[in-house]
């Protein structure tokens, strides 16, 4: 009834004459248009908010009241007067979610609008979701439309959980998902109606090129097939720790991964870690393949160390990557790749930012991301020796001598990037 480009300028002149009306209001009721019933006035506004628009009642010329936004006016009572309804473009708005939701993060995202963000309270959230499709595996929580997804605060407290056949999370295109531990996401396990690529890949989370993950803890999830915690999409500064793909790429497949530590996942066959992903300052360490590329195989990486995976056949660390300013065993082909021990501060008890005399420190090439794994702002200056340069991995490691910026203010003493943000993500910003 009413079409979407029409509804920014458009001015409804409702007659809306209420049942109770008493009032002396002879001198205005000679102008009035032809009585509109109630039932029609709300259809009319129904149509107008169902197609996006907010709707705001600009004019009453009423005897008793002004009405000024559309809940008033659901609860009104009895009113008259010509009623002027401008629609306006959706204002992008902040949605809570308490704790102990009666409603599950399905049914809120399902009721919100493109550009909301949603800001979600401490807790396990793991009941609600559906099927994208009719091939099985379902999910916890479809993000069909571009809008954020936060958590209060932090993946520590807030918990998006799959379960049999349920993986955690679907984003389309524009869907920013920041600051939760993702687990216990699973494809279906067998079935041949299940088409790889969509029903039995992507274990955690399931994504279309444009999403992203941000600050998320992606832990203990499993993919038939491609990708057991990413399938598409991005991530920055996000952990991958026990995924397991039972074909290929045990952390993430077809994805890019920025400022992320990738650990202790499996695959089956290729990509312990990562297969056909862009990595960009990742610490990919302690995966495992069957076949070949323990930590990563196929796809490129830049500033990356690549250390301590294994696989039963060959080609330990990586397979077939293209690789520059990256530290690996054996030293990749292309710039700036070296094949030193990485110096992590514990492998053994798996700290893997690097000592103050590790390789990786300032022995990457400067890069666009803004801040390591934990909110350290780059590029900084690790050797003191006045040049600020990226290290290589998801750590940039402070030298507490250091002012890279040279603004009086040591780099240990900088402030930091909130965890819970993604753009304006540099405190500068
Ligand atoms: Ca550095
Ligand atoms: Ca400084």
């Amino acid at each position: 009834m009413v079409g979407n480009k029409a509804l920014m300028k458009m001015k409804f002149s409702i007659l809306f004459l209420g049942l109770a009306a008493s009032f002396a209001f002879a001198q205005e009721e000679k102008d009035f248009p032809p009585m509109t019933p109630m039932s029609d006035v709300l259809q009319i506004l129904q149509a107008v908010q169902a197609a996006g628009a907010a709707v705001t009642i600009s004019e009453l010329r009423g005897p008793d009241c002004v009405f000024t936004n559309e809940a008033e006016f659901g609860g009104g009572g009895p009113l008259r007067g010509p009623l002027y309804v401008t629609t306006m473009p959706p204002v992008p708005r902040t949605i809570y979610v308490p704790k102990n939701s009666p409603d599950t993060l399905q049914m809120i995202i399902d009721r919100a609008a493109p550009g909301d963000e949603i800001v979600v309270a401490p807790g396990t959230y793991d009941m609600g979701g559906r099927q994208i499709n009719q091939e099985g595996t379902a999910t916890r929580v479809v993000i069909d439309k571009p809008l954020t997804l936060r958590s209060e605060a932090g993946p520590e407290l807030t918990i998006i959980e799959g379960g049999p056949s349920t993986r955690c999370i679907y984003m389309t295109n524009g869907v920013q998902v920041i600051g939760f531990t993702i687990t216990g996401g699973e494809t279906m396990k067998e079935g041949p109606e299940g088409n790889k690529f969509t029903a039995l890949s992507g274990g955690g989370v399931w994504s279309e090129p444009g999403g992203v993950l941000v600050n998320c803890t992606v832990i203990s999830n499993t993919a038939l097939w491609y990708g057991g915690g990413l399938y598409g999409g991005n991530a920055v500064r996000c952990t991958f720790t026990g995924n397991t793909a039972r074909r290929s790429g045990g952390a993430a497949s077809g994805s890019r991964l920025g400022s992320c530590l990738v650990q202790y996942n499996r695959a089956g066959r290729f990509g312990g870690g990562t297969l056909h992903c862009e990595l960009f300052n990742c610490t990919v360490t302690h995966n495992r393949a069957e076949q070949m590329g323990g930590g990563s195989a196929f796809g490129t990486a830049q500033n990356t160390v690549l250390h301590h995976n294994q696989t039963l056949l060959s080609d330990h660390n990586f397979y077939d990557v293209t690789m520059s300013y990256c530290c690996s065993r054996p030293k990749g082909y292309g710039p700036g790749n070296i094949d030193a021990e990485p110096g992590f501060k514990n492998t053994d008890q798996g700290v893997f930012n690097p000592m103050y005399n590790s390789a990786l420190i300032d022995a990457g090439t400067n890069t666009f991301l803004i801040a390591d794994l934990i909110g350290t702002v780059r590029v900084l200056d690790g050797n003191n020796n006045k040049h600020a340069r990226a290290d290589i991995g998801a750590y940039e490691y402070i030298n507490p001598l250091a002012d890279s910026d040279g603004n009086g203010i040591p780099d240990r003493e900088e402030p930091r990037v909130k965890s819970n943000s993604f753009r304006g993500e540099h405190p500068a910003e």
